[in-house]
C-alpha cells in the first residue's frame, strides 16, 4: 500500500517500478513490527544471522559478497551536465549517457524480488536542518541498516507533504557484478543510483551519497556546508560545553576522537566529552554569526577491527544491542562476534568473515579489515544531550588532521579563516605499511572530502572562502597531527584520550585564554601551554613535536603547487596567495 499521495513521489516510484520490475513493492512505515517481520525474512534466507539474545540483544551478523566489501571510488561518478562542474577529483560521465547505461543494467534487475520504498530523513524530522530522501532497494539489509543510520518511515512522508523537495535514490543489488557496479550521483536532478553492490558505504544512500556528495552541492547553492567531520562537545570543570568539528582521512582516529575519554588527570577535575557525530556534519550560519552543526545521521557505521575496551570503550559499548555487524568473525561457541584488535582471545570455534571455518592458527585475518558495525547513536554512553537538537551546536573550532610522520607539528592554528581554508586544502595523509605495503606515500585529501565532494574541488574551496565572509564570528581553524615519529619511527604522542590536552589548548585559543607563538605555519603553543600532567610526555618531546622543518615544508610546498595546478583557474586566488606567502616565510 502506498503511504503517500504525493504525486512527485508516486510517479517516480511507479517509473522506477516499471524499470526494475519487482514482484512486489513494500512501503516502509518505520514500525518496529514491520522491521521485525523483515528481519525474520532475512534470517530465513541467511541474509541476517541472529546473534546471542542475552549477550547481544537485537544484534545480527551480515556477510556481504567477498567481492563487495568497500566503497568503490573508481566506479563512483558525479554526472553533472558539464565535466568541469565535477572537476578533476571526480569520475564524470555525461548524464544522458550514464542514464542510458544504467537503465540497461536496471532493466528487470528486481525481477522476482521485493522492492522496498524507504522514506528517510537526514537530520531530526521536521527541523530546519533536515533533508529528506526516498531510497528504493531490493535489500532487506539496506532497510534494517537505514532504520539504524537514519530516521525512517511515515513521519518522513508527512514531513515531505506534497513537496517535490526530496532526494531520489535507486539501489539494486542486481547480480553483484563488479564489472557493472556503479555508484552514480546526478546533482542537478537530486538523484542517486547505486547498482550491483550490497556493501554499506555504496548502498546506504543517506550517508556518503546524500549527506556528503549531494548535500555538498545543495550546501553550495543554499549557503551551508556538508562536511566529512566529527562533532565533539568538550565540557570543562566549570560545566561549560564547547564544540569542535574535526575532519580526518580514514584510519586517522576520527571515531576515537569523537568518543574520546579524558585522561585520568582531566576526569578527576571534572572534564567530560560528548559525541554529537562521528562522520558527517552539516554546518549553517546562525543568526548570531556563528557556525552551527548538526549530525544528519542517527547511527554509527564504524570500522570494527581495532575497536576495543581500551581503544574506544564508548564505541564498543554502542555495539552491545540493536546492532548489525558486517563481515566480522562469528564465534560459534556463544553465537557472538569478534574482530582483530577486540581482545587477545580469538574464538577457537569460529567462522571468518566469509563464513569459512577459522581458528586464527593459519595467520589469516578472521574479520575483513573493513568489517563494520552499524549501531544506533543513542547506544553510545557519551552521546551528547544535543544530539537531537534541532538547531545543532555552535562550533568554536574546526580541526583538520592527517597522518604525517615528519612534516606537520602536533598542532598549529591558522592565522584567519582564509588561511584556515588553505590549511584544510593542503590536508594529506601518509599511507601505512599495514594498509598498502608502501610506507609514507603522501595522498592529498583536502578537508578529508576528496572521495565525497559532489562538485569541483576548486569551487568547493571557493565556497569555504565565501562562507567565511558571511560568518561574523567564525570558528578558528587548526591542524593537528597525532602521528609524528622520532628517529626510530616510534610515535612521539600517545594519542587517544591524551588528544584532549591538545583540544584543550585549541578551545582555550578560541576564547582568548591561551598563549601561542607565531611560526611560519601559523600559531603554535609554547611547550608550557599544553598540560602534560600524567601523560608521560616530556617537555622536550613536546618541543620536538612542535618543530617546523623548513626544508621539508619547502618540499611540501612544491607538492601543494603540483596538486593545485590541476584545478587551473578554479583555484581561489586566496589559496594561490597563501601558498606564495607560506613559501616566502619559509625562505626568509
Ligand atoms: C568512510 C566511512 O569510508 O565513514 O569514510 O565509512
Ligand atoms: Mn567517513
Amino acid at each position: 500500500m502506498k503511504l503517500t499521495d504525493n504525486v512527485h513521489i508516486t510517479k517516480w516510484v511507479d517509473e522506477m517500478t516499471a524499470l526494475v520490475k519487482p514482484e512486489k513493492v513494500v512501503w516502509i512505515d518505520g514500525s518496529e513490527a514491520q522491521l521485525e517481520e523483515l528481519r525474520h525474512e532475512a534470517m530465513a534466507t541467511g541474509e541476517l544471522i541472529k546473534l546471542n539474545e542475552e549477550k547481544l540483544p537485537g544484534c545480527y551478523l551480515h556477510r556481504s559478497d567477498p567481492n563487495d566489501v568497500a566503497r568503490v571510488e573508481g566506479r563512483t561518478f558525479i554526472c553533472s551536465k558539464r565535466q568541469e562542474d565535477a572537476g578533476p577529483t571526480n569520475n564524470w560521465m555525461d548524464p544522458q549517457e550514464m542514464y542510458k547505461k544504467l537503465y540497461e543494467i536496471y532493466d528487470g534487475a528486481m525481477a522476482g524480488r521485493t522492492m522496498y520504498v524507504i522514506p528517510y530523513s537526514m537530520g531530526v524530522v521536521g527541523s530546519d536542518f533536515a533533508k529528506y530522501g526516498i531510497e528504493l532497494t531490493d535489500s532487506i539489509y539496506v532497510v534494517v541498516s537505514m532504520a539504524i543510520m537514519t530516521r525512517i518511515g511515515k513521519a518522513v512522508l508527512d514531513a515531505i507533504g506534497d513537496s517535490a523537495d526530496y532526494i531520489k535514490g535507486l539501489h539494486s543489488k542486481a547480480e553483484l557484478d563488479p564489472e557493472k557496479r556503479y555508484i552514480v550521483h546526478f546533482p542537478e536532478d537530486n538523484t542517486i543510483m547505486s547498482v550491483n553492490s550490497g556493501y554499506g558505504g555504496n548502498v546506504l544512500l543517506g550517508k556518503k551519497c546524500f549527506a556528503l556528495r549531494i548535500a555538498s552541492t545543495l550546501g553550495r547553492n543554499e549557503d551551508w556546508m556538508a562536511e566529512h567531520m566529527l562533532i565533539l562537545g568538550v565540557e570543562n570543570p566549570q560545566g561549560e560545553v564547547r564544540y569542535v568539528c574535526g575532519a580526518f582521512p580514514s584510519a586517522c582516529g576520527k571515531t576515537n576522537l569523537a568518543m574520546l575519554i579524558p585522561p585520568e588527570a582531566y576526569r578527576e577535575k571534572g572534564w567530560k566529552c560528548w559525541t554529537v557525530g562521528d562522520d558527517i556534519a552539516w554546518l549553517r550560519i546562525g543568526e548570531d554569526g556563528r557556525l552551527w552543526a548538526v549530525n544528519p545521521e542517527n547511527g554509527f557505521f564504524g570500522v570494527a577491527p581495532g575497536t576495543s575496551a581500551k581503544s574506544n570503550p564508548n564505541a564498543l559499548a554502542a555495539t552491545k544491542k540493536n546492532t548489525i555487524f558486517t563481515n566480522v568473525v562469528h564465534n560459534l561457541d556463544d553465537n557472538t562476534v569478534w574482530w582483530e584488535g577486540m581482545d587477545k582471545n580469538p574464538p577457537k570455534n569460529a567462522e571468518n568473515w566469509k563464513g569459512e571455518p577459522w581458528d586464527c592458527t593459519d595467520g589469516s585475518k578472521g574479520a575483513h579489515p573493513n568489517s563494520r558495525f552499524t549501531a544506533p547513536a543513542i547506544n553510545c554512553p557519551c552521546i551528547s544531550s544535543e544530539f537531537e537538537s534541532k538547531q545543532g551546536v555552535p562550533i568554536s573550532a574546526i580541526i583538520f588532521g592527517g597522518r604525517r610522520a615528519k612534516t606537520a607539528p602536533l598542532v598549529y592554528q591558522s592565522r584567519n579563516w582564509d588561511h584556515g581554508v588553505f590549511v584544510g586544502s593542503i590536508m594529506a595523509s601518509e599511507t601505512t605499511a599495514a594498509a598498502t605495503g608502501q610506507v609514507g606515500v603522501v595522498r592529498r585529501d583536502p578537508m578529508a572530502m576528496r572521495p565525497f565532494c559532489g562538485y569541483n574541488m576548486g569551487d568547493y574551496w571557493q565556497h569555504w572562502i565565501d562562507m567565511g565572509k558571511k560568518l561574523s564570528n567564525p570558528p578558528k581553524i587548526f591542524n593537528v597531527n597525532w602521528f609524528r615519529t622520532d628517529e626510530q619511527g616510534n610515535f612521539e604522542w600517545p594519542g587517544f584520550g591524551d588528544n584532549l590536552r591538545v583540544v584543550e589548548w585549541v578551545l582555550r585559543r578560541c576564547f582568548d585564554e591561551a598563549g601561542a607563538v607565531e611560526t611560519e605555519l601559523g600559531y603554535e603553543p609554547k611547550a608550557e601551554d599544553i598540560n602534560l600532567d600524567g601523560s608521560g610526555v616530556t617537555a622536550e618531546t613536546l618541543e620536538d613535536l612542535l618543530k617546523v622543518d623548513k626544508k621539508l615544508w619547502l618540499e611540501e610546498c612544491a607538492g601543494i603547487r603540483e596538486y593545485y595546478a590541476q584545478f587551473g583557474d578554479k583555484l581561489p586566488k586566496e589559496l594561490a596567495e597563501e601558498i606564495d606567502a607560506l613559501e616566502a616565510k619559509l625562505s626568509e
